[in-house]
Order: structure tokens, then C-alpha cells, then sequence
């Protein structure tokens, strides 16, 4: 079979966001949009500039391969294998099936020490015919690509005017083992095997057998996503929770038309079945690439900021932590409860853009070991992305070990550390150009802000918050609007950078309450004078028309 080159156009707008390239299926399925930009990337890694010759860098490496097997995932396994063989990679890991949950990649990357991974996923997006598809690269480090990679792509994907492709036929990514697309060795391995070593090197899985052998009972919401062929061989063929553990288990085109995003507004069914009376000890759900996590105890919900901090303060009862922490790092939105128990703990805290990526110098120079985002993302140095079994992993490991309950881990928590209340308002589909305006004036407004009062607090900072890298120096700007208050209170506004329609605005709330008394309060109640100044600052309602956000969590 022969390498053919088809020329190309350049096509506007393949500048990955928060995570990777993210588009409607419809916008993917254009003919050359995934060619291109996989060509791009694909020049990148053989270490062509901009606009320069083919370079050959990738003639004797190993790239990993695997989706979150949402629709358009086969098809486009296909079209980069194609690819990949006539731009002379050497080898490709592929899934089986081109499955590959996100933080399996990552394993992957790392276990077989590959040059890096090509993840197709959306993750928590919706997908189907409808929805969205999404393509993004991990370095060797089994991680986000960083900025500078990431733009290098995007500029050579304008500059671009022909795709490198083979014309062999399909190959057969259903059976494991070793076949050849021309020149290059495709190894279809089983995607869950790396992954699950990595687990079994971090968790009692002696304790966890005996805790379900006397009952203990869970509730895995795998919402039709890539996890729950991981969750299944875990949890129940491994650790002998009974059949029916996992809910959702089998990976769906379209999620079964689930939105695979584990938060209380999508996860209704699991929170419903968590809030009977006959509820499961444990609760608990994954994302479509398995990479985020929710956690819930009986008629109890856990918020991310709070799950980071309470893993923090217990990490040392979990094997693979035994020895304790390097450092913890969450990301500028989430909330301040992980920086307490750091300080009791006497490690360093970070605080770092959204977005897994900017973990991952601090994870690769041993500064940090857990890492959290607000967005229902908890990992650790095990791998280099957030991990949605594992951190659930973790907190049946904590039960077991310390016998209690989800509820009164957290709420024993608060009443040592206080309880940082938090909330996320989503304003959904706001058209870009009001957004943007928005955020524009919001940044205009900054030095007005610092020393005014709204009742009874004080603005002690308003910035743009800026990250200097602390391993390479690295600056990223323009990572979100904060109002921080003498109370420790903070209203933070940032657009969303994973969106495929129009823009959504993130409102993030979060107030602090030392008082274990005053520890009950309602969410959006307790937060409800900070929803108000957010309102007053921004005029969110006004130049929206929307009412309120279209979720909160
Ligand atoms: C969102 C979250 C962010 C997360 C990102 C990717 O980004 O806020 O914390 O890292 O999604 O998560 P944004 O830019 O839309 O706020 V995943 O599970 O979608 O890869
Ligand atoms: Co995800």
C-alpha cells in the first residue's frame, strides 16, 4: 500500500482549549478538519516548525491511541492510524475497540513509556450524531500537552497545505495482539490491564474485598462512559462487589443519551437512589472519559473542593501514600479547604490555572503528589490527568480503613477545619460577543473595585489571576477575574474554555465558616450575598436576559 498526499486547506479556529480540540461531531466530520489537525500534530511531534519541511522524529517512537468511545471515536481511530503509519511512526498502543478512558492513557503513556498519546474524547460533553467529538495530545509524561506544544500545533494547522495519509484498508482493532498497517506495528492491547496494576499498587484491595464480602454496599454510576469496563473488572471481578454494582457499565455512542458530566444535575438518577431511605453506604459516578468523579455518602453529597481537602488530611491511611504528601496543588477556582489542611499538615499548597495540564510540571518535579480541581477532577502523581476511579478507589479505601461513613468523614472535617461553602453558577450559551464584553468590562473595572464594600465585606484584591510557573517560568495571563474579600470570601468569573456553543460563563462562590454551628446552612442560601455582588459587579442578568444560572452545583 502507498503514502498518499492530499492537498489541504487550512481550517480557522483549531486552537485546542482547556483540554484539547473540541468540536460538534458535525464540525469533525467535515472532510480533512480531523486530518488536519492530526497532520499538524503529527509535524509538531516530528519536529517540524510553523511553516518548515518534514522532519522524521517520530521514526522510531511509539504512540498510544484510545477514546472515550463516544460516536465518531471508530472512525477516526481508522483515519490517524492511516495517518500516523505514512508519517512514519513506529508503533501504535491502541485500545481495544479504540477505547481508552483518559487516566488509562495516561498509565499507558507512562507503563510502556511511549512519546506520548492521542486521546479522543469530550469528555464530560454530550455526544452522539448531535453532540461533540474531541482529539487531544499527552506528552511522555503521560499528560496534557502544555501551551507551548499545544500552539505550536495550532499555528502549524494554518499554515498547512497537504495531509500525509496511507490508503491501506481499515485494520481490525477489535482483537488484541499485533498487526501491521504498512510499515507500522499496530499492538491492540486491553485497556484496562495497565490501568488496573496501577490501582492495585496504591489501594488495599485485601481490605476493599473484605469490606464488600461483609456487605458494604456501592452504587457506580458509569453514566454509558468509557469507565465502566474499568469500574466492572475492578470493582466486581476483582474485588468481588456483587453484580449490579456498576450501573451504566456499557460504553454507549451516544452515553445512551445520558450527559455523561457527574454533577447533581446530570447524575438525577444516582442522586435520587442516594437519597432513599435504602440507599447504598457509597455513591458515586465518572465522567465520559472517566476522568472526573463524584462522591456521595447516604443522603449526602460531597463537593470536589471539599473531597480534595478531606483526601489530603487522610492520605497517609492509604497505602500508596503511606509516607505522605510532597505537596497539593488545586486549581485558582477551587476552593480554599485543601490550603488548610496543607497548612496543618506543613506542605506546599498551589494554586494553578484550570486545567489539568498545569499540574503536570509540578507532579514531574516531585513538588506535588494530590492535585484537585473544583470541576469534579481529584488525581495524583500516579499518572499525569485527574482520575475518576481512582479517587472513588480512594474514598472506599478511607471507609474501610477508618470505619466511618462518607457524611461523617467530611463533616468531621469541616468541624475541625471550618467549612469553605462553595458553589459553581453556569451561564450556558451566551452568545460570544456578550461574553466577551462582559469579562472585557469586568477586567476594565479592576482597580475600581479593590477597597469597595458590599454590605458588610471589603474587596481586599481584584485581579486577572496570572500563573508564573514555578518549575519553567512559564506565564499563562488571563486566567479568570477575582474579587477577593477581608473575610476570605472570593467571587471568581472566568469563561469557559471547553465549551463547543457559543460561551458559557463560570461564576465560582465561596465563603468560609469556622462556626461549627453555622456549618448547615443550605448551599445557595449561604452563598446567596455573594451570588448578589456577583450580580452587581458583572450585570449578569441584564446583558444575559437569563434569569439565573441554567446550573448550579
Ligand atoms: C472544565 C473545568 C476544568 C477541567 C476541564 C476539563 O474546563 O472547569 O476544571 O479541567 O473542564 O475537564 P472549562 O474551561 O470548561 O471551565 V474534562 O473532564 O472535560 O477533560
Ligand atoms: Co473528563
Amino acid at each position: 500500500m502507498a503514502n498518499q498526499t492530499i492537498p489541504t486547506q487550512a481550517f480557522a479556529g483549531q486552537r485546542p482549549g482547556t483540554s484539547g480540540l473540541r468540536k460538534k461531531v458535525t464540525v469533525f466530520m467535515q472532510p480533512m478538519y480531523l486530518e488536519n489537525f492530526v497532520q499538524a500534530l503529527l509535524d509538531v511531534l516530528n519536529g517540524c516548525r510553523a511553516d518548515g519541511p518534514a522532519g522524521t522524529a517520530l521514526h522510531d517512537q511509539t504512540l498510544v491511541l484510545g477514546g472515550d468511545g463516544r460516536y465518531h471515536n471508530r472512525l477516526a481511530v481508522q483515519t490517524i492510524l492511516k495517518q500516523a503509519a505514512a508519517n512514519g511512526v513506529r508503533r501504535v498502543l491502541l485500545g481495544q475497540g479504540g477505547l481508552l478512558s483518559t487516566p488509562a492513557a495516561s498509565a499507558v503513556i507512562r507503563r510502556r513509556q511511549a512519546l506520548g498519546g492521542i486521546i479522543l474524547s469530550a469528555s464530560h460533553n454530550p455526544g452522539g450524531p448531535d453532540g461533540d467529538f474531541g482529539i487531544k495530545y499527552n506528552a511522555s509524561n503521560g499528560g496534557p500537552a502544555n501551551e507551548a506544544l499545544t500552539e505550536a500545533v495550532y499555528a502549524r494547522s494554518q499554515n498547512l497545505r497537504e495531509i500525509r495519509c496511507s490508503d491501506a484498508s481499515d485494520i481490525d482493532i477489535d482483537t488484541l495482539g499485533v498487526r501491521w498497517l504498512d510499515q507500522m506495528q499496530v499492538e491492540v492491547i486491553d485497556p484496562v490491564a495497565d490501568y488496573a496494576a496501577v490501582m492495585r499498587s496504591l489501594f488495599d484491595f485485601d481490605l476493599l474485598r473484605g469490606m464488600f464480602q461483609r456487605g458494604f454496599t456501592l452504587r457506580l454510576d458509569a453514566m454509558n462512559a468509557v469507565g465502566g469496563p474499568y469500574a466492572k473488572a475492578i470493582l466486581e471481578n476483582e474485588l468481588g462487589a456483587p453484580s449490579g454494582t456498576v450501573v451504566n457499565a456499557l460504553p454507549l455512542e451516544d452515553f445512551g443519551g445520558l450527559h455523561p458530566d457527574p454533577n447533581p444535575v446530570n447524575a438525577e438518577d444516582l442522586i435520587a437512589h442516594m437519597m432513599r431511605a435504602d440507599a447504598p453506604d457509597y455513591g458515586a459516578a465518572m465522567d465520559g472519559d472517566a476522568d472526573r468523579n463524584m462522591v456521595l455518602g447516604r443522603q449526602f453529597i460531597v463537593t470536589p473542593s471539599d473531597s480534595l481537602a478531606v483526601m489530603t488530611a487522610h492520605a497517609r491511611l492509604i497505602p500508596g501514600y503511606r509516607d505522605g504528601l510532597l505537596g497539593v496543588a488545586r486549581s485558582m477556582p477551587t476552593s480554599a479547604a485543601v490550603d488548610r489542611v496543607a497548612k496543618v499538615l506543613g506542605i506546599p499548597c498551589f494554586e494553578t490555572p484550570t486545567g489539568w495540564k498545569f499540574f503536570g510540571n509540578l507532579l514531574d518535579a516531585g513538588r506535588v503528589t494530590l492535585c484537585g480541581e473544583e470541576s469534579y477532577g481529584t488525581g495524583s502523581s500516579h499518572v499525569r490527568e485527574k482520575d475518576g476511579l481512582w479517587a472513588i478507589l480512594f474514598w472506599l479505601n478511607l471507609q474501610g480503613a477508618t470505619g466511618r461513613s462518607v457524611e461523617s468523614l467530611v463533616r468531621e472535617h469541616w468541624h475541625t477545619y471550618g467549612r469553605n461553602y462553595y458553589s459553581r453558577h453556569d451561564y450556558e450559551g451566551i452568545p460570544t460577543v456578550i461574553a466577551d464584553a462582559l469579562m472585557a468590562d469586568l477586567r476594565a473595572g479592576l482597580p475600581g473595585w479593590r477597597g469597595q464594600a458590599f454590605g458588610s465585606r471589603t474587596v481586599t484584591l481584584a485581579d486577572d489571576f496570572s500563573y508564573a510557573d514555578p518549575v519553567d517560568g512559564s506565564v499563562s495571563a488571563h486566567q479568570g477575574v477575582r474579587l477577593m474579600f477581608d473575610d476570605g470570601a472570593r467571587v471568581v468569573f472566568r469563561l469557559s474554555g471547553t465549551g463547543t456553543e457559543g460561551a458559557t460563563l463560570r461564576v465560582y462562590l465561596e465563603r468560609y465558616e469556622a462556626d461549627p454551628s453555622r456549618q448547615d446552612t443550605p448551599v445557595q442560601q449561604a452563598l446567596a450575598e455573594l451570588a448578589a455582588v456577583a450580580e452587581q459587579v458583572a450585570g449578569i442578568r441584564t446583558r444575559t436576559g437569563m434569569a439565573g444560572p441554567s446550573v448550579a452545583t
